[in-house]
């Protein structure tokens, strides 16, 4: 009913043009792709409003959940990002953004959701060194290792930055924890000529994303779980090259097969091996990235 024209129960005719109305109140600096923006987010909005017949107090509702989000938020949680991830905005997005970035013939690795836990400035660590500076006695130690590489030559990519981060096994990330040092579960990664990198990390664990505020009340009133599979984070720059942001899953994980916030992609599916080459891992995890020039 994108016209507007649409009956309450009652069979009042909403006016259809009141949408237009306050469309047209747009003036003639605001910047195009505002202006397509806001038409549009105001078209949906009206329209969603009139077939709900949505009262003012479920209006309210919404509105004190967004402002709720809005207060809780600061450097450490970011519960808007999590409300729009529970309702798969971010994935939306997400799948989106991968569609106009590549075309049919384009396979480099598929791209995921950048969630709420990411940090700026994880440290520079060399290759082949640990992110696991707590911890160390719990955990299912891992070697990860892999190649970058052009999906188009297959040459390897020198120079790209692979930042990491994953949860501890309590299903924290650092930032969320007391307990943990800082950047714990976190660092970034050069590779040289060969594109090859290493480290070791901790086989992640499923775990509930942070349900005491306004994202958990939304999963509580659908009837929904607050878990995620277990998945390592990941973004891949390197010179040349588009960014890559993604993570990959266990995939003997529980909730595979229903992510709280719609991330999972088959691609991104991997398999945790029993590991004996060396003392200071119990899985060994390959993993090749593959990037596609600008
Ligand atoms: C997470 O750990 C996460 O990765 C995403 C995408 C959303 C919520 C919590
Ligand atoms: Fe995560």
């Amino acid at each position: 009913a994108s016209n507007g024209a649409v009956s309450d129960s009652k069979g009042h005719k909403f006016n259809p043009h009141f949408t237009q109305t306050v469309i047209n109140a747009t003036g003639p600096k605001a910047k195009p792709r505002v202006r397509q923006l806001t038409a549009s987010l105001i078209q949906h909005l009206h329209d969603f409003a009139r077939e709900n017949e949505l009262t003012v107090g479920e209006w309210m509702t919404g509105l004190e959940l967004l402002n709720e989000a809005g207060r809780m938020s600061d450097d450490r949680r970011n519960e808007g990002q999590l409300v729009c991830d529970v309702l798969g905005l971010e994935s939306l997005v997400d799948e989106i953004t991968y569609k106009l970035a590549t075309s049919a013939e384009d396979e480099p690795t598929a791209t995921a959701i950048l969630g709420p836990f990411w940090r700026q400035d994880a440290p520079q660590r060399a290759m082949g060194d640990t992110i696991v500076t707590g911890f160390e006695d719990k955990g299912d130690k891992t070697w990860m290792h892999g190649t970058v590489t052009d999906f188009r030559t297959g040459k390897p990519v020198e120079g790209a930055v692979l930042d990491v981060w994953h949860t501890a096994p309590n299903g924290l990330y650092e930032q969320q924890d007391e307990g943990q040092p800082d950047m714990n579960l976190r660092g970034r990664f050069t590779t040289g000529k060969d594109g090859k990198y290493d480290f070791y990390c901790l086989r992640p664990v499923p775990y509930p994303i942070p349900f005491d505020g306004p994202a958990g009340k939304i999963l509580q009133a659908l009837d929904r779980h607050p878990y995620r599979p277990a998945h390592i984070h990941f973004i891949l720059t390197a010179p040349g090259y588009k960014p890559i942001v993604t993570q990959i899953f266990d995939r003997n994980s529980k909730y595979i097969e229903d992510d709280a916030v719609f991330a999972v992609k088959d691609s991104l599916l991997v398999d945790f091996k029993p590991f004996q080459g060396n003392s200071k891992a119990d899985f060994e995890l390959p993993y090749d990235f593959k990037l596609a020039t600008y």
